[in-house]
């Protein structure tokens, strides 16, 4: 593929270095060849003989990878405002589950939805999303729970990867929740889905990765053993929501599995902590649905950082524990509520959240990196994750391709 050369000038370069520290550089240029990044450094430095198609003055703004959202429900049918206000008059989150609202609701509308209504809501989503600095977005299934469903959530997900506003990364989550009704037993269900609807999925093009919910409300290790095995089968990356709402001792299972992140760890005590540093699994914090849930305990991030887990940081975005599209939101809620520095939060919303979805390719500005990034009308790196509720984001490019300029500052640039 041959996009259009585009030279960026002017630019000042924010990124964090593998030891989390943020980098700051004034007066860079970023050349960018075939959507990737073909040389960066110095606008004095610029090499001679590039020849671009087009030059974009940037006007000293700061550029950033793109960001990463890592962990996200994106795609259902349905709002859970009940179940926000039962939480306020005291019900929790696990009652509301058994009482008929919960996981069980978003089940109900998302198989009633057209694949066209579940497309143009994830649509509209998206694209905030990708207001906040998004480029790359994962979007897991898991308000299917039957086969048909599954597969329309993951068709509409690879869709949504298709239109030019981020690129898509799909997570089959059949292990979300047991499906209202369903008569046998958990091991029945995850073997059904393992065994009969992850690999036709597969064939169909579908899935990147397997995620499960860890968790007394939904399933246990054991259960989830035959689950991963068959997705490690079939060769893809695994995933976890774990100790979420308590700690379930699930951090043994995916060490052995090698999984690529596991999810929340609110409850996750220091041998956990250690299983998932041995595997080289990256620790995704949520604090939206923390915040949402008005949780008290906060992941161990001490522990944490000492142990040498990657953190990323992602919105988890979805209708019952964290409606929060905002990426920068999430970093700032993961500086004060977990302890993250602002360095931790970036790269948690760019390297460390790539690395959750084994993908090496992004995530930084370097040579040979797609050319994923997020331009700013901000001054430093730090203030992606001091604002609150306002984003002060001016464009995205992905892999090169120019997908979201904010029309009314363009304008107002103009008119000066
Ligand atoms: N943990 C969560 O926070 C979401 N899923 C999960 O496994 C919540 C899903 C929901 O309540 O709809
Ligand atoms: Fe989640």
């Amino acid at each position: 593929m041959t996009g259009p050369r585009l030279l960026l000038r002017g630019a000042a370069i924010g990124d964090t270095t593998a030891d989390s520290g943020l980098v700051h550089l004034q007066g860079q240029a970023i050349y960018i060849r075939d959507g990737l990044i073909a040389w960066y450094g110095p606008e004095a430095k610029l090499p001679s003989g590039l020849r671009p198609d087009q030059e974009i003055e940037l006007g000293a703004r700061l550029v950033t990878p793109g960001l990463v959202d890592c962990h996200t429900h994106l795609v259902y049918a349905g709002k859970r405002v009940g179940d926000f206000v039962h939480r306020l008059a005291g019900s929790r989150y696990e009652e509301i589950s058994s009482g008929g609202g919960g996981i069980a609701s978003t089940v109900a509308a998302t198989r009633a939805a057209s694949e066209e209504a579940l497309f143009e809501g994830a649509k509209a989503r998206l694209e905030r999303m990708s207001g906040y600095g998004a480029t790359t977005v994962e979007i897991k299934s898991g308000y299917g729970l039957d086969a048909r469903t599954e597969e329309k959530i993951l068709r509409v997900a690879r869709r949504l990867g298709g239109i030019g506003i981020a690129e898509v990364r799909t997570t089959f989550l059949g292990a979300h929740a047991m499906p209202p009704g369903y008569q046998r037993s958990k091991e029945d269900y995850l073997r059904e889905m393992a065994e009969e609807v992850l690999p036709r999925l597969i064939s169909e093009g579908l899935v990147d990765a397997v995620d499960a919910f860890c968790a007394e409300i939904a399933f246990g290790t054991k259960e989830l053993e035959i689950y991963y095995l068959a997705a490690k089968r079939l060769g893809l990356p695994v995933k976890a929501h774990l100790d979420q709402l308590t700690e379930t001792g699930g951090g043994a299972l995916l060490a052995r599995m090698g999984a690529a992140s596991a999810d929340h760890l609110e409850y996750s005590g220091t041998e956990t902590i250690a299983e998932l540093a041995s595997a080289g699994t990256v620790a995704v914090l949520l604090p939206g649905a923390y915040y949402f849930l008005r949780e008290s305990r906060a992941p161990d991030v001490a522990t944490l950082r000492a142990a040498g887990v990657p953190m990323a940081v992602a919105t988890d975005h979805n209708p019952g524990t964290s409606p929060l599209e905002s990426l920068p939101l999430a970093m700032n809620m993961a500086c004060l509520l977990f302890g993250l520095t602002p360095a931790e939060a970036l790269r948690g919303a760019t390297a460390n959240a790539a690395r959750a979805l084994g993908l090496a390719d992004r995530g930084a500005i370097a040579k040979g990196m797609r050319a994923d990034l997020a331009v700013w009308d901000a001054d430093t790196p730090a203030e992606l994750s001091y604002n609150i509720g306002f984003s002060p984001l001016h464009s995205t490019f992905v892999k090169g391709a120019i997908c979201r300029e904010d029309s009314r500052r363009t304008d107002a640039n103009e008119r000066t």
